[in-house]
């Protein structure tokens, strides 16, 4: 039985003021318990994030890693070894928006994949098609070359410790979701592509909907049989809302 999980990515949103808010509003949540709950603040505002959710079972990750596990000379970019040095569990990799405005390769993602584990860190694999794509018929195989690359690179035993986010990039942001049907579909391929070479890894491993995820449409996404929680973006910086979310993967 695989235990859903909730992420709130928040992207390159908030200011000190303005997490301090959030904070306040995700600690008096009502949390069930079968459902575990993350958030992906802005690497900046980790620290104060866990500090504030300190004896609060909400998980913290990083948006990004570095390629190199440990710290050295790397302008700009934060070690995965510090990641969890400041208390973080998780790190989002290959997120879309890095793959198509900062150009993060599959090869790279790899690279970001296995250094995170190194360190203990649980990797968010994300993989989605563009609508470009989907019009031409190509999400299956899109995503699966996406997943495939790091499969290759690192073995599907890799997927042991580390999760899955579907997200549709033509559902991003935009107000439109995939039905539940169209998010179903590749999740199952997702997990069918994971299951031919280990059908362990496939069965434990869970696979997130991310893409215009809100209150209002999370329990029939969640409903379906492979999909094992979200990663929500706008609607995880409004407490309540993201709280609903929560409850409706419990
Ligand atoms: C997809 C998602 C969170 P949103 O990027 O990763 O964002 O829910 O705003 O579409």
């Amino acid at each position: 039985m695989r235990r859903p999980l909730v992420a709130g990515n928040w992207k390159m949103h908030g200011t000190r003021a303005s997490v301090a808010e959030l904070i306040k509003g995700l600690r008096q949540l009502a949390l069930p318990s079968g459902v575990e709950v993350a958030v992906f603040p802005p690497c900046l505002y980790i620290n104060q994030v866990i500090a504030g959710l300190e004896g609060k079972s909400i998980a913290v990750g990083a948006q990004n890693c570095a390629v190199e596990p440990m710290q050295g000379a790397l302008t700009g970019e934060v070690a995965p070894s510090q990641l969890a040095d400041a208390g973080c569990s998780l790190v989002l990799v290959g997120h879309s928006e890095r793959r198509q405005i900062l150009g993060e390769r599959d090869d790279i993602l790899s690279r970001k994949f296995a250094a995170a584990q190194s360190c203990g860190l649980v990797p968010v694999l994300c993989v989605g098609e563009t609508l470009e794509q989907r019009q031409a018929g190509k999400t299956l195989e899109v995503v699966a070359g996406q997943l495939g690359s790091v499969i290759e690179e690192l073995g599907v035993g890799a997927f042991a410790r580390a999760v899955v986010a579907y997200e549709p990039v033509w559902a991003i942001g935009t107000g439109l979701t995939a039905s539940p049907q169209q998010a179903q579909d590749v999740h199952a391929a997702i997990r069918a592509q994971l299951a031919a070479e280990n059908a362990e890894v496939a069965r434990e491993v869970r696979i997130l909907y991310g893409g215009s995820v809100k209150a209002a449409n999370a329990a029939e996404l969640f409903g379906m049989p492979d999909i094992d929680g979200g990663l929500i973006g706008g609607a995880s910086l409004n407490a309540d809302e993201f709280g609903a979310i929560c409850r409706a993967a419990g």
